[in-house]
């Protein structure tokens, strides 16, 4: 029976967990914690970024075409320099990066690949709004030596471990191998991810929709269906539901996964293939939504059934409850006549 003295470590759970992965021989605690490592540091610079000069943008523009902001640069070099040493990892690819980032010289590439997005939902630190770190973990394919493009193309179904961290109100570490999805907080006092949401699983219906509705004259006509349904308009297959929408994939996927909920970035007319990146966004959120009992598809194809083909390539998203992303797929399967 836990007491007040009792508190269980991210290292002690992980290390519990362990036994549950004979063949990983501790590195994938050791990665996990590396991660951790990063994400106290991102965190650290997130809580003073209005005192120390490090809000607005870096000047910069990312692979994605993107202005990048300061917390960016500096949250896509902290996770690098916490994974490139460790002998632990073959290859990083990161949503801020356009090509593989190798392991240093000098040091030796190890049994895993590593896919982040550095900072998600970096729109929103200069207006002070939740923003998050997200990672993938997978074996890699190759044989020996630094990691390839191919080590990191492979379909979600092949990730050991995904997560993310949340940068909100209290900074949580949310993980999962693939045994039940767990969520620890930081405890700035002693500097440490506590446990504090074991098991966490999403109900079968949720409260909240979580969409961009500005795009909506840009959707098909089968998404503003799926979306009138959540506006209530289809009260005989479903029950209407509550608008929340924060503009930060890590912050909405939380509380839908929470509370129970639906977040969508459809395809549009300006991002045709969609927004979120399946690698950095969409494959480990989606692996973290399934361990949950909730699913996650491009409108109809199971996320982690896709086969990456560009580090970059994005994906439309529909994730979080059950009944709410099999409600979409159906509505869509109907208007485009598809079975
Ligand atoms: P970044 O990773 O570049 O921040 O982009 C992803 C994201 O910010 C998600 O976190 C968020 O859900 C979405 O884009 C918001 O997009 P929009 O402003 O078009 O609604």
């Amino acid at each position: 029976m836990l007491n007040r003295t009792m508190v269980i470590t991210l290292e002690r759970f992980i290390l519990e967990q362990e036994a549950l992965q004979p063949d990983d021989r501790g590195e994938l605690t050791n990665l996990l914690y590396d991660i951790a490592l990063g994400a106290k540091l991102i965190a650290s610079q997130i809580r003073r970024a209005g005192l120390v000069n490090i809000v607005g943008t870096a000047a910069a523009v990312n692979v994605q075409g993107e202005e990048q902001q300061k917390l960016d640069v500096y949250a896509n070099e902290t996770l690098q320099n916490a994974l490139n040493h460790t002998g632990r990892v073959c290859a990083m690819a990161s949503e801020e990066d356009e090509g593989l980032i190798p392991i240093p010289a000098g040091y030796s590439p190890g049994r895993y690949a590593v896919m982040f997005d550095p900072l998600d939902g970096s729109s929103n630190i200069d207006v002070n709004a939740p923003v998050g770190t997200i990672f993938a973990i997978t074996h890699r394919l190759s044989s020996e030596g630094q990691g390839t493009e191919r080590d990191v193309l492979q379909p979600g179904t092949e990730l050991v471990a995904a997560g993310y961290v949340i940068y909100g109100s209290s900074v949580m570490m949310v993980y999962s191998t693939g045994n039940g999805v767990h969520g620890f907080t930081l405890d700035p006092t002693i500097g440490e991810f506590l446990l504090s949401h074991e098991n966490i699983t999403t109900p079968r219906t949720g409260k909240y929709y979580s969409v961009n509705e500005s795009n909506f004259g840009r959707w098909s006509s089968a998404v503003q269906r799926a979306v009138r349904g959540f506006h209530g308009d289809d009260p005989a297959r479903i029950k209407g539901k509550n608008s929340r929408y924060i503009g930060s994939l890590v912050a909405d996927f939380h509380r839908n996964l929470i509370a129970g909920g639906v977040y969508l970035y459809p395809a549009d007319l300006k991002n045709v293939h969609g927004k979120l990146r399946l690698l950095y966004e969409c494959n480990p959120m989606a692996f973290l939504a399934e361990a949950a009992g909730g699913k996650a598809t491009d409108g109809s194809r199971r996320i982690l059934e896709i086969q990456p083909t560009s580090l970059h390539q994005r994906t439309p998203l529909v994730i979080g409850s059950a009944e709410d992303v099999d409600y979409v797929s159906t509505v869509i399967a109907e208007i485009e006549g598809r079975p």
